[in-house]
């Protein structure tokens, strides 16, 4: 694909609780950082999400007696999974990679502030109603195409990319710019999810 000026490149949760010693590491995951700055340079626009969440979070186990760390509970919108705390409002793991280029963002999304609703998507809530009001600044900017990239390929970034197409955007997610957390084949269903919506999987090298 060419690079326009209708498109969005979409930079999720690229933070240190997703990182290597982070409290929810993805293997890897800071090997996106690299391939997101060179991409940045490249695009008008860029939007950045940030997990940002309330300590008394619904998504933490901590927050269930008896319940650990990616076990699942049901929410009156569906079944959730329960995560290790992580990305606390103003904590130094909720903070950007310190390598991330985040400077030409014109907007950042905190996502996941409703301690009972968890938020995967940058465009909706997990309830799949109450939006982030990313479509509607999107559509003011004339964008027509989304490029996702960061973390989790299979969480975040898999929501995003299925609202994005939902909301009539093309869509594209660019896979060496993401790493998965991958449990219980999480990745290939997210991929397979993915085709089937007619989301484009590219590399980086074909942009
Ligand atoms: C994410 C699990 C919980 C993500 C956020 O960014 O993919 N995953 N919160
Ligand atoms: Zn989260």
């Amino acid at each position: 694909m060419t690079i326009q000026d209708t498109d969005l490149l979409l930079v999720i949760d690229v933070q240190n609780d997703f990182c290597p010693g982070g409290a929810l590491a993805v293997e890897d995951g800071d090997s996106v950082v690299p391939v997101i700055n060179e991409l940045i340079g490249r695009f008008k626009h860029v939007v950045l999400t940030q997990d940002w969440h309330p300590s008394d979070h619904s998504s933490f186990a901590s927050n269930h007696e008896g319940q650990s760390p990616f076990g699942t509970i049901d929410m009156p919108y569906g079944q959730q999974t329960l995560w290790p705390d992580h990305c606390i409002q103003g904590s130094t793991g909720a903070e950007f990679h310190r390598d991330l280029i985040t400077d030409p963002s014109s907007l950042i999304i905190r996502k996941g502030m409703n301690p009972a609703i968890d938020s995967y998507s940058a465009f909706f809530e997990n309830d799949q109603t109450t939006s982030t009001g990313l479509a509607g600044y999107l559509k003011d900017k004339n964008i027509k195409r989304v490029v996702c990239t960061g973390l989790a390929y299979d969480f975040c970034v898999y929501f995003s990319a299925q609202d994005a197409v939902k909301q009539q955007f093309e869509t594209v997610v660019v896979t060496d710019a993401c790493r998965a957390i991958d449990m219980d084949g999480s990745a290939q269903s997210a991929t397979d999810a993915m085709a089937a919506s007619g989301v484009s999987l590219l590399t980086s090298s074909q942009l």
